[in-house]
C-alpha cells in the first residue's frame, strides 16, 4: 500500500522548514520542553520503563532496543554516570542528523534532559563531527538557550537536578563513530575502538558507566512522553516503534531526507510521489543499498521489504542508519564495491590484522579487476580475504574489534553473491563492459 502525505504525521521533521525552529521560543510554541516536565514528576525507573515499552530502537546504525540499553546501567556503581550523545554522523549515504542538530536542536537536548534524569547522570557530552561547522553553532546556541532557561545547570527546571552538557567536535575521523573510539577520543586519546565486553553501559567514558545513544535516537524520547509509550510503539511494527528518517540518495529524482512510517518499503521511498518519485527516464534500479554503505546489497527484485531493522535482517541486510543508495542499470557494480572499499580502507584504524590488511587488499584486488587485468582466482582471494574479516551471513560474526571490519566486507560477500556475472564479464572481457562511464549513481 503506497503511504501518503496526508494519512502520515512526521514527529521528528514537523518543523523543518519553518524560520526559527531551532530557537527555544518556537520549540516551546510547539509544546517544548512539556515532556521533560512530566517525567520530571515521574520516579526514574519508570521512565525507562515507558522507554522499553515504546519499543525505541537506536537510530545510529544496530537498532538495539533504548529502554533496555538505559537499564543495564548499575545502579550501585559510586562512580559517576555519563550521557554521550553520538553526533558523529559519517557513514557514506547518511545526512540525516545534520538535520535535526541545524533545525531542531532543542528536541534532541529535550531527550537528553529526559535520559539523564531518568538515568541518574549529571553530565553529557554530544560529540559532534569535525565538519558540521553550521549544526554545531546552532546545536551551541541551543545549549546556550537551554542553560539560561533553566534547563541545564544547577536545577532541571526548578527541580534540585544538576545537569551540564557540552558540545565536543571530532577531528574528521569516521571511526570516532564507533561508540568506544568516540570514548576514547572524549577521553583526548586517539580513536582506536575497544574490546566488548565490557559495554560502556557498564565501563565507559573515564570508566565509568555511559550511555551513547545517536542524534535521532534521543530525539525521539520526548514524543514517547507526549502522548505515551503505546500510542508511539503502534506507530511502528511489533518490535519496533516510532517513525524513522532516512536519506536517499543516488539514481532517483528526488533525493532527500524523508520521515518515513516503519512500514516503507524501500521500493515505495524510491517511486513513491510523496519520496523518491523513480529514477529519471530510461534509467532502472539495478541494485539498492538499504542501510548505509556497510549494509549488504539488494537486487531489484528484493525491494519490496519494510525499512525496517527486523524485515531488514531477514533480507541478511540491515536497516543500518538510514542511508538508502540506489545505483541504476548504468552502475557498474565492480566500479561501485571499489569505491566502497577505499573508503573503509582509508578509515580503519590498523588496530587488528584482519582489518588493516584485509580492507586494502580488498581494493587492490577490486581495482585489478575494474581495470582490466583480473583473473578468475582474483575473485576467489577476493571472496577469501572478505570473510577473513567477517564471514557471511552478517550480523555479529566478524574476526575483528569492532564493526568497521564487518562494514568493510559484507558489500563485498553481497555484491560477489548477486553480481557476480558482472565481476566475470570484467575478467572475461578484459575491460569494463560500461566503458568509460561506468559510475552510474556514484558519478
Ligand atoms: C550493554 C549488552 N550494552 C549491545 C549496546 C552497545 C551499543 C549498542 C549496539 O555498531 C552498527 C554497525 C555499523 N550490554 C549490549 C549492549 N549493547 N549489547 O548496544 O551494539 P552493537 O555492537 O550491535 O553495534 P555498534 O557497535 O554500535 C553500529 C552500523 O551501525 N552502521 C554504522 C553507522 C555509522 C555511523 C556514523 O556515521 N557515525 O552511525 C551503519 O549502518 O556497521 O553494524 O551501544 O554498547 N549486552
Ligand atoms: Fe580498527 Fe578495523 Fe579493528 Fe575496527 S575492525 S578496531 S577499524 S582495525
Amino acid at each position: 500500500m503506497m503511504t501518503t502525505a496526508s494519512a502520515f504525521e512526521p514527529l521528528i521533521s514537523s518543523a523543518w522548514g519553518q524560520p526559527q525552529s531551532w530557537t527555544l521560543e518556537h520549540y516551546r510554541q510547539r509544546g517544548g520542553y512539556e515532556s521533560l516536565k512530566k517525567t520530571l514528576e515521574m520516579a526514574p525507573a519508570a521512565i525507562i520503563d515507558e522507554v522499553k515499552k515504546s519499543n525505541l530502537r537506536g537510530r545510529g546504525g544496530a537498532g538495539f532496543p533504548t529502554g533496555l540499553k538505559w537499564s543495564f546501567v548499575p545502579k550501585d556503581n559510586p562512580k559517576p554516570k555519563y550521557l554521550t550523545v553520538n553526533a558523529d554522523e559519517s557513514e557514506p549515504g547518511t545526512f540525516k542528523d545534520r538535520y535535526i542538530l541545524s533545525l531542531d536542536p532543542h528536541m534532541m537536548l529535550e531527550g537528553i534532559a529526559i535520559a539523564a534524569y531518568a538515568l541518574g547522570v549529571h553530565t553529557c557530552y554530544i560529540y559532534m563531527r569535525g565538519e558540521f561547522k553550521h549544526p554545531a553553532e546552532r546545536t551551541q546556541a541551543a545549549i546556550q538557550e537551554a542553560y539560561k532557561a533553566g534547563i541545564f545547570g544547577k536545577t532541571l527546571l526548578g527541580k534540585d537536578f544538576e545537569l551540564n552538557c557540552y558540545l565536543v567536535r571530532g577531528a574528521g575521523a569516521y571511526i570516532c563513530g564507533e561508540e568506544t573510539a568516540l570514548l576514547e577520543s572524549l577521553e583526548g586519546k586517539k580513536g582506536w575502538p575497544r574490546l566488548k565486553p565490557p559495554f560502556p553501559a557498564v565501563v565507559g567514558l573515564f570508566g565509568s558507566p555511559t550511555v551513547i545513544n545517536n542524534v535521532e535516537t534521543l530525539s525521539n524520547v520526548p514524543h514517547i512522553f507526549a502522548r505515551g509509550a503505546d500510542w508511539y510503539s503502534k506507530l511502528g511494527t511489533e518490535k519496533s516503534g516510532g517513525t524513522r528518517l532516512v536519506c536517499l540518495s543516488g539514481t532517483v529524482n528526488r533525493p532527500g531526507v524523508y520521515e518515513i512510517p516503519l512500514q516503507t518499503t524501500v521500493s515505495e521511498l524510491i517511486f513513491g510521489d510523496t519520496y523518491g518519485r523513480g529514477l529519471p527516464e530510461g534509467r532502472s534500479v539495478k541494485a539498492v543499498i538499504p542501510g548505509g554503505s556497510s549494509a549488504p546489497v539488494l537486487s531489484p527484485n528484493e525491494l519490496d521489504v519494510a525499512l525496517e531493522f527486523e524485515a531488514l535482517r531477514l533480507k541478511q541486510t540491515m536497516a543500518g542508519s538510514g542511508g538508502v543508495i540506489v545505483m541504476d542499470d548504468t552502475s557498474c557494480m565492480v566500479r561501485c564495491l571499489w569505491r566502497v572499499a577505499r573508503f573503509y580502507a582509508e578509515e580503519s584504524c590498523g588496530q587488528c590484522t584482519p582489518c588493516r590488511e584485509g580492507t586494502p587488499w580488498q581494493t587492490r584486488l577490486l581495482r585489478k579487476i575494474e581495470e582490466g587485468r583480473g583473473e578468475m582466482a582474483d575473485l576467489e582471494m577476493l571472496s577469501h580475504v572478505a570473510s577473513s574479516i567477517a564471514p557471511y551471513p552478517p550480523m555479529g560474526l566478524g574476526n575483528t574489534i569492532c564493526a568497521l571490519g564487518d562494514a568493510a566486507a559484507l558489500p563485498t560477500h553481497s555484491f560477489l553473491m548477486r553480481f557476480r556475472a558482472e565481476f566475470e564479464a570484467h575478467i572475461h572481457e578484459k575491460r569494463c563492459p560500461f566503458g568509460d562511464k561506468p559510475w552510474g549513481a556514484f558519478g
